[in-house]
C-alpha cells in the first residue's frame, strides 16, 4: 500500500466508492467520470504503479484479475461484450499511478483500431 495513492485510499475506505467487488487481493469500483453506461475498475491491493512495473512475480495476480474481468462486467449486465483498457505510463495517458483495468460497456462503442 502507498499513502498518497488514491486507489489505496479507496481499498482502505478512506476515500468512499461505488464498491463492485473485493476480495484479499483485488478491488473493483466504479469510475468518477464514466465513458460509458457502466465503467468500473479493477485493481490489484498491491500498489503497483502501472504495468510496466509488473514482473513474472505477478504473473498470477494479473491473470486473476484477467479471469476476473468477464464475471464482473457480466454481473454489472454487460451481457453484450465489454471493453478493457490499461492505461500505462504519461504516454499511454495514465493519470492515477496505480495499475488499474477499466471496464467500460453498455453503450454503443466504436471500435479502437480498424
Ligand atoms: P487513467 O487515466 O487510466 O489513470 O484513469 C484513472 C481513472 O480514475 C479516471 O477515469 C478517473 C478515475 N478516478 C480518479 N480519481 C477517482 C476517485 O477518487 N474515485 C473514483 N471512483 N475514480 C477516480
Amino acid at each position: 500500500m502507498s499513502d498518497n495513492c488514491i486507489f489505496c485510499k479507496i481499498v482502505r475506505g478512506e476515500i468512499p466508492c461505488r464498491k463492485v467487488y473485493e476480495d484479499d487481493e483485488v478491488f473493483a469500483f466504479h469510475d468518477i467520470n464514466p465513458v460509458a453506461p457502466v465503467h468500473f475498475m479493477l485493481i490489484p491491493k498491491l500498489h503497483l504503479a502501472s504495468l510496466a512495473e509488473a514482473d513474472a512475480s505477478h504473473a498470477a495476480l494479473l491473470g486473476k484479475m484477467l479471469v476476473l474481468a468477464p464475471q464482473l462486467a457480466k454481473e454489472q449486465g454487460l451481457d453484450n461484450g465489454f471493453r478493457t483498457v490499461i492505461n500505462t505510463g504519461k504516454g499511454g495517458g495514465q493519470e492515477v499511478f496505480h495499475l488499474h483495468v477499466h471496464i467500460i460497456g453498455g453503450g454503443n462503442i466504436p471500435p479502437m483500431v480498424k
